[in-house]
């Protein structure tokens, strides 16, 4: 209860703050895109991470104005990185149930772009499978809006719900993530392993990309590279950074190129 009134302020006080995490292409290494993912500096507890607070929002009615505010920042700093003569990244912000069901998504996030400059191409939104098979009707037309207006759609933690061949090849994606669970073990369990080869080839049929999220080693970046996986984001790569970070990253890769 302390938590959520905390939260309330959080927003008004400035506790809250976005770092990003680069994607990376497989093959040439090259970053080409980073996630937005959102902290919550709390007073007293410190950092609180999104996956207890974000649950929390969503209860109180108050993922509308954090979701907004993040893809505010999201956009506003790919369209400043661009400015700054860095190479265009994709900016990937999370969605979350409550926030993709709201009327007012297609809106906010047109004016997301508007307001920042950012180009709707350079954006892309992430959606959990399971919130897209709660309702693949009312999904599919919400995400056939937003491709209309240019922002590409990814389905996250994938593997961990139950779509079928038949409803996945009805969204408009451009993207598969396949989850953090499948890649943590891909060196000691060939179920994790053929999981992993069966997704990849699961985009692959349906035309889309396919990254893995936490990857950690260089063992698990090599099966993924050897089984056609495209891209890859993780620790090996890097943490979840502040943005300077990433300007870093990115003048490092211009310099080498
Ligand atoms: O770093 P990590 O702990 O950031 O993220 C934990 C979970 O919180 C992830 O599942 C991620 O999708 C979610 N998350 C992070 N940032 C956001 C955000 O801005 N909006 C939503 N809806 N979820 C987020
Ligand atoms: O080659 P092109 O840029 O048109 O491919 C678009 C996407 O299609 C790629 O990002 C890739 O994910 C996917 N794709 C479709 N078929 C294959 C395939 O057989 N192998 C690989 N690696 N990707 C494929
Ligand atoms: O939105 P999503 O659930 O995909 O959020 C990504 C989550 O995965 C975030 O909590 C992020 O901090 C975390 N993450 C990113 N890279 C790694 C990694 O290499 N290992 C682990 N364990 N977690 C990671
Ligand atoms: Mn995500
Ligand atoms: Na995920």
């Amino acid at each position: 209860l302390a938590l959520l009134d905390g939260l309330r302020k959080a927003l008004a006080e400035n506790q809250l703050l976005v770092e990003y995490q680069p994607k990376a292409d497989l093959a040439s290494g090259l970053i080409f895109g980073v996630e937005a993912l959102v902290r919550w500096r709390h007073p007293e507890r410190g950092l609180i991470r999104p996956d207890i607070f974000i649950p929390l929002a969503e209860e109180c009615g108050m993922i509308g104005a954090i979701g907004d505010w993040v893809l505010q920042q999201a956009c506003q700093q790919a369209r400043a990185w661009q400015m700054a003569g860095l190479p265009p990244m994709t900016m990937s912000v999370n969605v979350s149930p409550r926030q993709f069901d709201d009327l007012r998504l297609v809106a906010r996030v047109a004016d997301a772009l508007h307001g920042s400059g950012l180009a709707a191409g350079l954006l892309e939104l992430e959606v959990t499978e399971s919130l897209i098979m709660r309702d693949v009707g009312q999904a599919v037309a919400k995400m056939r809006e937003l491709e209309a207006m240019g922002v590409a759609l990814s389905i996250d933690d994938f593997g961990t719900g139950y779509s079928s061949l038949s409803s996945l090849k009805r969204f408009p994606i451009s993207r598969l993530k396949i989850d953090k669970s499948f890649v943590r073990d891909l060196d000691s369990s060939a179920d994790d392993r053929a999981i992993a080869r069966a997704i990849i080839s699961l985009a692959h049929e349906l035309d889309v990309r396919v990254i893995a999220e936490g990857v950690e080693t260089e063992q698990q970046r090599a099966f993924l590279q050897t089984n056609g996986c495209d891209e890859m984001q993780g620790y090996l790569l890097s943490r979840p950074v502040a943005p300077q970070q990433i300007e870093a990253l990115l003048v490092q890769q211009m310099a080498a190129a």
